[in-house]
């Protein structure tokens, strides 16, 4: 009912996220809308009249133990509603994938780490883009988030995932998205003067569209460092969109 006012979801655990702040939302408001009548009607009883002494009084046991026993009611069953999710998307161990992408953040950057055609981070085939990530559709993508100075935070509202990246550690935060588009990535954390100028763009391709993106643009930076001379030379374009989309028949 409110969805007109959240940023599309395009993520495959965005409803249930969806739905606890719906239920939040509906009951925060109804709380708010009955504190402020309470307010008004009690300003205008006890308002100050001629003639009339003020009261002096200890207040209500029983009304004070409703008023604490109930909202922590709330609390707890907003907590077990939400330990599902939360669970699901930060605890449990993520979906397994092929398709692992190291994004470290910097003041004011995010820079995203391709592992190149031997699926591994550090080696010369590394191919890093700035402020820039494509990963395609309906694909589990493992994001391993760091930082190299200050905290940062991994948000990006369509997929409804936010994550810190932490100096001196390394996030695992996964994401699968269900449409293509591009999606903004805004550093969700103060992290210094430049930090409203931080933010990238995250395209999602459909696959075939993605194979094509990644063959085009993450082949540049093989140019035979790895093979070593080995004869074959660079890897064969399509070789290495294969490995990047995770897609194992072609
Ligand atoms: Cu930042």
């Amino acid at each position: 009912m409110l969805d007109w006012w959240l940023p599309e979801n395009v993520s495959t655990y965005g409803r249930d996220i969806d739905w606890l702040f719906h239920l939040i939302y509906w009951i925060t408001g109804i709380t708010a809308i009955l504190v402020f009548a309470v307010m008004v009607a009690f300003l205008v009883m006890y308002r100050d009249r001629p003639g009339r002494r003020a009261r002096y009084t200890h207040g209500n046991t029983t009304l004070e133990i409703v008023w604490t026993v109930v909202p922590s009611l709330i609390l707890v069953v907003l907590t077990f509603l939400s330990a599902p999710a939360w669970s699901r998307i930060k605890i449990q161990a993520p979906p397994s994938s092929d398709f692992v992408l190291q994004v470290t953040a910097k003041q004011f950057n995010w820079q995203i780490t391709y592992p190149g055609a031997d699926g591994k981070f550090g080696t010369a085939d590394d191919k890093t883009l700035l402020d820039e990530m494509h990963v395609p559709a309906n694909k589990v993508v493992h994001v391993r988030l760091r930082s190299e100075d200050v905290i940062h935070s991994f948000f990006v509202p369509q997929f409804r995932m936010k994550q810190d990246a932490v100096p001196g550690r390394e996030i695992v935060q996964w994401f699968e998205a269900t449409k293509p588009g591009k999606y903004e990535l805004p550093c969700a954390e103060l992290c210094g003067f430049g930090h409203s100028g931080m933010k990238g763009w995250i395209y999602v391709h459909g696959a075939e569209d993605y194979q094509k993106w990644a063959a085009e643009n993450l082949t540049a930076a093989v140019p035979g460092a790895t093979d070593d001379g080995k004869a074959e030379g660079p890897k064969p374009a399509a070789a290495l969109a294969a490995t990047m989309g995770g897609t194992t028949k072609r």
